[in-house]
């Protein structure tokens, strides 16, 4: 079974059509799989559509949060609470493509540890700004050289592991972006060397706003990459 973990701040805007795609692909392709949804205590009900969408669907678990200490976090308790021997996880803002699901899990099955939907591997697509793309790939650039590991996007959240190495390794970092760099850094120092990714098409969010502050995440990712490979910790 594939766990999908989603992590939710006030996205009643997208979680319908989101669930709904999902749901759509999971039928198409015969997967079976449970929906996670980490949200921390919304103010717009979006745990009470995941609940209400439950109904109709039967396999979302919604799982509140009452503490509101950044997506890395909730996406770290996302990937503890799985069920599934896969995790996949994605954004909840309608970004991340649905479709890419069944080729992710292929790739797990196949014998990787790690699948990255990367923005930026050849054949992917993003509408991020020019100058927010030059930003994030120099950074990845930067990883990749520093860890080691060949791949071109390690802060998108779209992804696929395999859950035990959740059980393996610890995570501490609070913010998206640093969390999901650390994530793979940590796992590859814990023997989860099988690392790769798929192209993905990555589309901003239409609904809703950005919870991501940059300025704050950037030095924080590039602490946490320096300091988990020297360190390893
Ligand atoms: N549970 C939870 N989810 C969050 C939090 N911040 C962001 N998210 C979710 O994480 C995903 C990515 O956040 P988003 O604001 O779109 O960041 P961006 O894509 O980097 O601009 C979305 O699904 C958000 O709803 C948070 O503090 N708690
Ligand atoms: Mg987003």
């Amino acid at each position: 079974m594939i766990s999908i973990v989603l992590p939710t701040l006030n996205e009643a805007g997208n979680i319908t059509k989101l669930v709904g795609d999902i749901e759509q692909v999971l039928r198409k392709n015969n997967l079976k799989a449970e929906l996670i949804i980490v949200d921390d205590d919304s103010e717009d009900r979006t745990a009470q559509i995941t609940r209400d969408l439950n109904k109709k669907y039967g396999n979302i678990r919604t799982l509140v949060r009452h503490v509101r200490d950044g997506a890395g976090a909730a996406h770290w308790f996302g990937y503890k609470s799985a069920k599934g021997d896969v995790v996949i996880a994605m954004e909840a803002d309608n970004s991340c493509d649905a479709e890419d699901i069944p080729k992710i899990a292929k790739k797990i099955s196949e014998g990787w540890d790690i699948v990255v939907a990367s923005r930026y591997a050849k054949g992917a697509s993003t509408n991020k700004s020019l100058a927010n793309k030059a930003i994030s790939r120099l950074g990845n650039v930067f990883i990749s050289i520093i860890s080691g590991i060949q791949i071109s996007d390690f802060t998108i959240a779209y992804r696929g592991f395999r859950r035990e190495i959740a059980d393996k390794i610890n995570c501490v970092e609070k913010d998206g972006n640093p969390l999901l760099m650390e994530f793979i850094l940590k796992a590859k120092n814990a023997g989860y060397a099988k690392i790769t990714e798929i192209p993905t098409h990555y589309r901003e969010r239409v609904s809703g706003v950005s919870k991501n502050k940059l300025m704050k995440a950037i030095p924080r990712t590039f602490k946490a990459a320096v300091r988990i490979s020297i360190m390893g910790k």
